[in-house]
């Protein structure tokens, strides 16, 4: 199988120099670890290769060929203007603050969502038009948040999985985003979608079940029929790049050795950044001025090495934060420096993979205190560096990579006074206890590294599009339509059972806002050709509901209360399907119920006839799912000796007798007229599974919305339904 990788940039950016066209490799961990992927499985990776010239250049074009022949390497050029308004717009400056939880950053333009949706979809062409049956498709990261669905659309049946590399916020965060519900749906249009942290997958997770009224379970939700597997993968480093050259090469040795000599005597702390806001620069500083202020003794002793390679530089807020970085540099030095002891090293820009290397060995204790972070390679780099050695780690709590390395010490880098007294602890640490930790550290970090995360992940990738494609019978096939309708034509006596809430109509926050349309209600009588098919509306609604909607009509079949009370198309009686069960049950059920509203704000007791049933349709997403699993045990407990059930619907929890179900009217229905010659059963919840299960092989058995279940076909929402209805009736 093809691995197909899509980033926002190539690994390699395309530069106009004396001597034409070159390409300067980036040196990621990403590249390295999914680099020997491509070349082994002769697959292609996607991205941008950096700003195009005004006009069309043959000599450009042809190196770009030759990536693509050569390395698998496929350039999607952005137009210069898209280009500009798409990295500098939404992505770098709507998410990005938004993911690491600086809303106050966020600034946002439709322009800048116009040219990420533009640039979304030129990717989707680029790749679309290469792809190859069998491929896996591994999008990347936020710039590319709307790709998985775009692809999905194109081509149904391709594997897609997707990585955010960046931190997912809190659901309280996220949802301050414009355009929060295309991202969500973007990123469901994979088979498999994988975050750096566990707390990631929870909020995204979080964000689906409150802006899009979807839930999942830990690892995987269903929509429009299809699962997406959910997982927390978290990304590793490839460890030999940088030990390799620490062990062998030259150039790092030399280094090392002069490290070691210009900083003899002194304690060496070390910070390597990309110059970003949420790496935390400015806070380090001063904590490392709190350090000195509070620890005389590591004036003229410590240095702090801070580099850090200036990103983003078009955006104001970088410009600024460059500005803020340069005067504190300048604060610390001026106030503490001595003519032999400069406090800060300082240096903005990026240094070669020999002197980063000959650094990290070299630095007594490395301080990675972003505020907040996907992962943070720097982490891992820096203890990669340190095999054998008695460095220690000073790690932020907000970076992903301390979900990993508990033997780091911890951090709170908004506060600067306990990170300085951190700093100090560790550096007063023995060192054999430094070692322990390290060596515990340099461990995972050995096995937890980029090739073994790649291979998970396409691993998990390959499986998921596999049961994907072998869902078999757990999931329903999509309704073949013209075919259901063309059946329905040509039969003489239809059964048509239809669910109400969630299939004929949406679901309401009210139960008693969900009244049907006069147009729904003559679709049905119209339906019913006069009395030669049968037209059911099989609901769990109780019978009041039914009168007020329904009172007057004439010509539909009503079954209330899931079918415990019946009305024939010509009377406007009503027959209990059982003789009345004595109605004490409900002193002790309720009681229960009542327990679980005052516990729930915003939940409420319905009470019919033959059930009570707590909603909670309007209380807080995930806290009441969680109930609502208590409540049901409890429930099986207190009823297990009786005829009554507690059965789970859609946020409600129903406590009802066993023999009043769905299944139960079909018999009634069949019996009431000529054998039928079409069936038709449409629901939306685990109530009519009830009604599928006592169906023949060939009836028209439907679920509305994804999930597994016993129904042959499916269909996406109650619109999907109306729409099938109007085909059916429109030459009946
Ligand atoms: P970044 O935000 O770029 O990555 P990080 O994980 O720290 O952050 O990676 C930075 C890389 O750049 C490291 O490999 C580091 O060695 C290198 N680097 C930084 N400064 C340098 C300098 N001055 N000279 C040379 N090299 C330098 C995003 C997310 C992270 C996530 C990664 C990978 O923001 O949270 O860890 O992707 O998933």
């Amino acid at each position: 199988m093809r691995l197909v990788v899509v980033s926002n940039r190539l690994p390699l950016t395309l530069r106009g120099s004396a001597e034409g066209w070159v390409g300067e490799p980036s040196s990621g961990g990403l590249v390295t670890a999914l680099g020997p992927v491509i070349q082994r499985t002769g697959g292609l990776w996607f991205g941008w290769p950096g700003e195009g010239p005004e006009r069309a250049d043959l000599e450009r074009q042809t190196t770009l060929d030759r990536w693509e022949r050569e390395s698998g390497f496929v350039a999607v050029d952005l137009p210069r203007a898209l280009a500009t308004r798409f990295y500098q717009g939404y992505p770098n400056q709507t998410l990005w603050p938004l993911f690491h939880q600086f809303p106050s950053l966020l600034e946002y333009s439709p322009r800048s969502w116009e040219a990420y949706v533009e640039a979304n979809n030129r990717f989707r062409d680029a790749i679309v038009d290469r792809l190859e049956p069998g491929d896996l498709v591994w999008v990347h990261d936020y710039h590319l948040m709307l790709l998985p669905r775009l692809l999905r659309e194109a081509v149904p049946d391709v594997a897609i999985g997707f990585f955010l590399h960046i931190p997912f916020p809190a659901s309280e965060v996220f949802r301050i985003l414009p355009h929060r519900e295309e991202l969500l749906l973007g990123v469901l249009g994979s088979d498999y979608a994988a975050f750096q942290t566990h707390r990631h997958l929870s909020h995204f997770r979080s964000s689906i079940l409150r802006i899009l009224g979807l839930s999942s379970s830990m690892d995987r939700l269903f929509l429009e029929g299809r699962a997406v597997q959910l997982e927390a993968r978290p990304i590793g480093i490839a460890p030999e790049s940088f030990v390799g050259l620490l062990e062998g090469d030259q150039a790092v040795g030399a280094a090392l050795r002069k490290l070691r000599r210009r900083f003899e005597g002194r304690r060496i702390l070390l910070s390597v950044d990309r110059l970003d806001y949420t790496k935390g620069i400015p806070e380090r500083l001063r904590a490392y001025g709190r350090l000195l202020a509070r620890a005389p003794h590591l004036r003229g002793q410590a240095v702090l090495v801070q580099i850090a390679v200036p990103s983003r530089e078009r955006i104001p807020r970088y410009r600024e934060l460059k500005a803020q970085v340069d005067r504190l540099v300048g604060e610390i030095n001026g106030q503490y420096g001595t003519p032999e002891w400069t406090p800060v090293v300082y240096i903005r820009r990026s240094v070669s993979r020999a002197d980063l290397v000959a650094l990290y060995a070299a630095s007594d204790l490395g301080w990675v205190t972003p505020l907040r972070d996907g992962m943070n390679l720097v982490a891992k780099e820096y203890v990669a560096c340190q095999k054998d050695a008695a460095g220690v780690l000073v790690l932020s709590e907000f970076a992903g990579a301390a979900a990993e390395m508990g033997e780091a010490v911890i951090v709170n880098p908004y506060d600067e006074e306990r990170t300085a007294a951190a700093v100090e602890r560790a550096l007063a640490l023995p060192p054999e206890h430094r070692r322990e930790r390290m060596a515990a550290l340099h461990r995972r970090v050995a096995r937890n590294n980029a090739f073994a995360w790649a291979e998970r992940f396409t691993d998990s990738l390959r499986r998921a599009a596999r049961s994907r494609l072998h869902a078999g019978s757990s999931e329903p096939a999509r309704l073949p339509l013209a075919e259901a309708t063309a059946a329905f034509h040509a039969c003489r006596n239809g059964v048509l059972l239809l669910a109400y809430d969630g299939t004929l109509v949406p679901l309401a926050p009210r139960p008693a806002e969900a009244s049907p349309p006069p147009e729904l209600v003559s679709l049905l009588l119209h339906l019913g050709a006069e009395g030669r098919h049968r037209v059911a509306i099989v609901s769990g609604r109780s019978r009041v509901d039914f009168e007020r909607w329904f009172g007057d009509v004439e010509g539909l079949w009503l079954a209330a209360e899931h079918g415990a009370v019946l009305r024939p198309p010509t009377s406007h009686e009503w027959s209990a399907i059982r003789p009345s069960p004595p109605e004490d049950w409900k002193e002790h059920v309720l009681p229960v119920l009542e327990h679980y509203v005052d516990r729930t704000p915003g939940s409420f007791i319905e009470a019919k006839e033959y059930s009570l049933v707590w909603h909670y349709r309007m209380s807080d997403p995930e806290f009441s799912e969680w109930l609502s699993n208590e409540l049901v045990a409890s429930l099986e407990e207190l009823l297990a000796e009786t005829e009554l059930r507690a059965i789970r619907a859609h946020k409600s929890v129903e406590v009802k007798f066993a023999w009043a179900n769905k299944g139960e009217i079909v018999r009634h229905l069949e019996a009431a007229g000529p054998a039928p010659d079409f069936r038709l059963a449409v629901g939306d919840d685990q109530t009519d599974e009830d009604l599928f299960a006592v169906m023949p092989p060939e009836a028209w058995t439907i679920r509305v919305g994804g999930g597994p279940s016993q129904a042959r076909f499916q269909l996406g929402s109650p619109g999907d339904v109306r729409r099938m209805l109007e085909a059916m009736a429109s030459t009946s």
